[in-house]
């Protein structure tokens, strides 16, 4: 097969504002689509998974002058944080866009003049309350006490003459695509709340400001700063060569799945699919919104506070354990609540008790008993099941049939005693052991996109010229 024959996959996550470093969220939907970016790649595919950073706007500008820094400094300083912790939590992603870069503001340029070629946008008055933590306008009916409930904080009442997009016009056309899933929703309740949501009618929507603090100025009236939200819709095009490289644009887009929380669904799947149809390209293949953590039934966010740091938990619990319990804890797509405590209960069950214990029991016998040498066979159980869920997102399924295997080898080891067994019957023992060597083997393919590292211990220890016993995968954390 040539490369072009390849199936291209393209994956993306929302870009995270660098008002902050990253905090559990933000790793929750980089982690889901890295894990993805990883079982394609395993398929074979040619994957491209995209992540980067948002950096203009009013709230990175105020975040920096509190911190009494440039806009630019800070950001630069802030971005270098979310590529660390990726790292540090083994997501690999293949690019990293940040909306500072030239090829962006290259790349955005020739959007906006393309959508304003469209003839889909005009000038008007625009009235209404902003809130800046949001990055965007709410409705009277969205605020509680007047104040914004995501973020706690009053709206400005913003009054200015603004370029606004004919978002009205697209009703008709996104309802066809969403509902025969030319344009697919995930999960299924989302694109009933899209669906509804569209046949109430759309209204349009202001494409620029008069007052926005670091953003770009529109092409043709630089009285004017592109609405920051629409610049950073825009990195998935402008990473993949929008503006530079048409060939490596028409390869990747559209892209096979924006990985986002539910919290910006409709910038993803109402705006954002009208804007590409605009200017003649194609909408993407599928938006997935998963739930959101709360911290002990509190909301958790950069801006109130009260955030997790997913870097800390990693040096603390390793990065396999903490992209175990994320995707296990809750189901992916539902809301969650999640803390050390719970992470911790998970680790000692699940991981050193669970997985790790078992692969420590399996090697020592194999060591002890055959003294580390052994057949290779297919493994006892078909563990299709657990590839399957992980494609199709169900990540907390897809663990908790591996887990099921995990306690069928505990179980059937000890019934058979084999170390007991051993010296009346050491063939039974063989073929015990061999069994479950092939299953830990197949496990570790399994779950390698989830705990690539552990795959690895686990696959270098079993590929060994002899197995010996192995050092506890997770030691017991008090
Ligand atoms: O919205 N639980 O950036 P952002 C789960 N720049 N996920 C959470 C979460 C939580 N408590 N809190 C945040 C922006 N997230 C825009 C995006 S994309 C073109 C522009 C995750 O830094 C979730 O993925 O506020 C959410 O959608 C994202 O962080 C918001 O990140």
């Amino acid at each position: 097969m040539t490369d072009s024959d390849r199936k291209k996959f393209y994956i993306t996550t929302p870009i995270y504002y660098v008002n902050d470093k990253p905090h559990i969220g933000s790793a929750y939907s980089t982690l889901a689509a890295d894990v993805l970016a990883r079982l394609h790649r395993s398929l074979g595919e040619d994957v491209l998974f995209l992540t980067g950073t948002a950096e203009h706007g009013s709230k990175i500008a105020e975040s920096a002058e509190r911190a009494g820094k440039k806009p630019q400094e800070f950001a630069d300083e802030n971005a270098a944080k979310f590529s660390l912790a990726w790292d540090i939590l083994g997501i690999a992603p293949d690019d990293f866009i940040r909306t500072t870069e030239e090829r962006h503001l290259k790349a955005v340029n020739l959007f906006f003049t393309k959508l304003k070629d469209s003839g889909k946008l005009y000038e008007g008055e625009y009235e209404g309350w902003y809130c800046v933590g949001c990055e965007s306008f709410k409705k009277e009916s969205e605020l509680v006490n007047g104040l914004c409930p995501l973020h706690n904080r009053k709206p400005e009442l913003v009054k200015e003459k603004n370029w606004f997009f004919k978002l009205s016009e697209y009703g008709p056309v996104l309802l066809e695509k969403i509902k025969n899933d030319e344009f697919r929703i995930l999960p299924h309740a989302r694109k009933n709340e899209m669906i509804s949501f569209i046949e109430q009618g759309l209204e349009d929507i202001a494409v620029s400001r008069r007052t926005a603090k670091f953003a770009m100025p529109l092409p043709w009236d630089k009285e004017q700063t592109i609405y920051v939200w629409l610049d950073e819709l825009f990195n998935y095009c402008s990473a993949i060569g929008y503006e530079s490289d048409r060939e490596k644009f028409d390869h990747y887009w559209p892209a096979d799945f924006h990985i986002i929380g539910k919290d910006i669904i409709k910038f993803h799947c109402i705006i954002w699919p009208a804007l590409l149809l605009a200017i003649g390209e194609q909408p993407p293949k599928a938006v997935f919104a998963h739930g959101f953590f709360t911290f002990g039934g509190q909301k958790m966010s950069k801006t109130l506070g009260n955030v997790i740091d997913p870097v800390e938990l990693a040096q603390k619990y390793t990065p396999d354990a903490v992209r175990y319990f994320l995707l296990r804890e809750v189901p992916f797509g539902h809301d969650g609540d999640i803390s050390e405590d719970k992470l911790k209960v998970r680790y000692n069950g699940d991981l050193a008790n669970g997985l790790g214990n078992l692969f420590s029991r399996v090697t020592n016998m194999v060591e002890k008993f055959f003294d580390g040498d052994i057949e290779t066979v297919k493994s006892p159980k078909d563990l299709t099941e657990v590839t399957e869920a992980f494609y199709n997102l169900d990540f907390s399924h897809g663990l908790e049939v591996a887990w099921q295997a995990v306690a069928w080898a505990d179980a059937l080891i000890d019934k058979a005693k084999p170390w007991e067994l051993v010296k009346a019957e050491p063939d039974k023992v063989r073929e015990l052991l061999r069994n479950l060597v092939a299953l830990l083997a197949d496990l570790a393919l399994k779950l390698s996109p989830i705990m690539p590292d552990t795959a690895n211990k686990i696959r270098q220890h079993l590929e060994a010229e002899k197995i010996v016993k192995s050092e506890p995968l997770f030691p017991k954390v008090n």
